[in-house]
């Protein structure tokens, strides 16, 4: 049975909501989103920086979000939730897939970092507005590619499940400005999705 080490809040949605897509049953490890239990010799065995989502499957331990993403998909749901290598769709399935820790997320963490983990003497400006600036341009494409598709390859896919998350996270730091209409109208289409829900309230 695969087993998910998680905390609440972070990157380890992604994986609920695609267990929960692909309704595959699943056993999860609730840990606090704390150095107690992330940073433990125990969760370090897992993972060496001590960090979330890890995957286990029987003797498979995988870390990073993208590439337990990527396992699940091949070697637990072959034919779903990603086109055929000789798709059409299958080089823009890519593309959206890596743009979310390639693209959004490195601004992102740098925004959380100087927003809410620094204590505010530490909180440095000049970073954080660079870092909002190459949020806001790094969203624009997406908002481009969303003005006639449902989704980003427009059938649901596993690119959705990466990014759809990380746009979702980009709402909540006020990062999607009122322009980014596109982004705002799919976000809440994947906020009626009742595994994205199950997903960001475990
Ligand atoms: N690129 C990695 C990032 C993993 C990561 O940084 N996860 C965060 C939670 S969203 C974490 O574990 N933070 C705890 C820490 O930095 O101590 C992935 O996609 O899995």
């Amino acid at each position: 049975m695969l087993k998910l080490h998680h905390a609440p809040n972070s990157r380890a949605g992604r994986i609920i909501w695609l267990l929960e897509e692909l309704k595959l049953p699943y056993n999860l490890n609730s840990m606090k989103f704390h150095p107690s239990d992330l940073k433990s010799d125990e969760h370090r065995s897992r993972h060496p920086l001590g960090r979330i989502p890890v995957l286990e499957d029987d003797d498979i331990t995988i870390y990073e979000s993208g590439a337990i993403v990527e396992y699940i998909l091949t070697r637990h749901a072959p034919g779903k939730l990603k086109p055929e290598v000789n798709d059409d769709n299958y080089p823009q399935y890519l593309q959206w897939f890596h743009y979310c820790e390639g693209m959004v997320m490195p601004p992102m963490n740098t925004i959380v970092v100087h927003t809410i983990i620094l204590p505010e003497e530490r909180r440095d400006q000049t970073v954080l507005g660079q870092a909002q600036r190459l949020l806001s341009k790094a969203l624009v494409p997406v908002d481009t590619t969303l003005e006639e598709k449902e989704y980003l390859i427009g059938d649901f896919s596993g690119a959705d499940i990466m990014l759809g998350h990380a746009l979702y996270m980009s709402k909540r730091l006020n990062c999607v400005t009122d322009d980014l209409s596109n982004i705002s109208e799919y976000i809440s289409r994947i906020e009626a999705r009742p595994s994205f829900q199950k997903a960001i309230n475990t």
